[in-house]
């Protein structure tokens, strides 16, 4: 392979070299220089360059400010991308078509779409399609196969294999079928038994709400984005660390969204009886041992602007990724309930009451870890559809 030299990369590129702009994007990126990082990325976009246009819809997708306003713009750079073989952008158009925000179609589109960009040997799409599989059933050879190729280039399929290895489970290829695979995809699912917790606060548990792989697939992926998790500071309303709240997490909004994300929110909004669009973005924590999440409600208050903004948040939901960690339950002060979920049980509680008002009795934490790591996905949801 030759390397070229900045200098030859900038002749290129001001000649209306896709690629070559593209990579010099790359590097003035590398090298925190936004502005030319952002000026030859929008000369390759221009060009028709896929990974160009994926980069750019992505950043719009995942921008602080203007996010939601620039949602179509950025779902029609997806599509552009998609169109000229970036697979990157047909997987997360298929999430955000799962998720109803791209176009009509939900989940069978959605399908469509992932199966395409694995019959094109996409292998994050088929590591999403094996945690799916999974979660149905977890020796299931299709899942097991999938995961397999995938792992031959995907590092978070090769970590997912690991893993199952280390549970006593098979990846490994045999002749897969893509038709069978996705039609088990289609199929009805039994309802998820609910045990009531408490009636104040309301509480209610699923035990396997999820398969481990699913879980994992979460915890996983979401690893490397992990930053210190944050506290909204009432005198100025900016999110700030605080020592009341110290694991670490990673908000799965759109920009961010996977298959099995949106399946796993999608799950748990139907678990808390509300309509998925009211839930914010799925949110996977990790907390090693001494971390924690001191008291606090998850309502918000009187005096806070988001609730006139975004609405109440009226329940949530929490989905345990593992186990056999020390210390670390959800704990409901008063009545004094400690839970500790088992990997896959979820747990839904009402932050109000039934006239909507602030239930105080909600009022939760979660304990320090002793010992090991606890990771955990957590679903706030609204009042009302949630605008991002
Ligand atoms: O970590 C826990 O068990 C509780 C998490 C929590 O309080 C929340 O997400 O609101």
């Amino acid at each position: 392979m030759t390397v070229l030299t900045t200098a030859e990369l900038e002749r290129l590129a001001q000649a209306d070299d896709a690629e070559a702009q593209y990579a010099l994007a790359a590097q003035f990126a590398q090298a925190q220089q936004a502005d030319e990082a952002k000026y030859w990325l929008e000369r390759s976009a221009a060009l028709g360059h896929p990974d160009a246009l994926f980069t750019l819809a992505g950043g719009l997708l995942t921008a602080s400010e203007g996010a939601v306003e620039r949602r179509p713009e950025a779902i029609a750079g997806l599509r552009e991308a998609a169109a000229r073989g970036s697979l990157a952008a047909l997987r997360i158009l298929a999430a955000l078509t799962a998720a109803g925000v791209a176009g009509e179609g939900g989940w069978p589109v959605a399908l469509g779409m992932l199966r395409e960009a694995c019959e094109r040997g996409d292998a994050a799409a088929m590591r999403e399609v094996a945690a799916l599989l999974f979660d149905r059933e977890p020796d299931d050879e299709d899942g097991a196969s999938l995961l397999a190729n995938a792992a031959e280039t995907d590092r978070f399929a090769a970590a997912l294999a690991s893993r199952r290895a280390h549970r006593g489970r098979r990846t490994a290829k045999s002749a897969t079928s893509l038709e069978r695979a996705f039609t088990k995809l289609t199929e009805e699912r039994d309802e998820i038994a609910s045990e009531q917790v408490s009636l104040a606060p309301k509480i209610v548990r699923f035990r396997g709400a999820a398969g481990i792989d699913l879980c994992d697939h979460l915890a996983v992926t979401a690893l490397p984005r992990l930053r210190r998790q944050e506290i909204v500071d009432p005198r100025d309303n900016i999110a700030k660390p605080h020592p009341h709240r110290t694991a670490w997490g990673a908000g799965l909004g759109f920009g961010f969204a996977d298959i099995p994300s949106v399946f796993a929110s999608q799950r748990l909004a139907r678990l808390a009886r509300l309509p998925h669009e009211h839930g914010e973005a799925l949110t996977i924590l990790r907390y090693r041992p001494g971390e924690q999440y001191h008291p606090h409600h998850d309502f918000l208050g009187p005096n806070d602007p988001d609730l006139y903004v975004h609405g109440q948040r009226i329940r949530t939901a929490l989905l345990y990724l593992n186990e056999g960690f020390i210390g670390g339950e959800t704990h409901f002060l008063a009545p004094n309930i400690k839970f500790a979920g088992r990997s896959g049980d979820a747990l839904v509680f009402h932050n109000v009451d039934d006239a909507g008002a602030p239930d105080v009795s909600a009022r939760h934490a979660g304990l320090p870890v002793l010992r090991g790591e606890k990771w955990l996905a957590s679903l706030w949801l609204r009042d009302r559809p949630f605008a991002g």
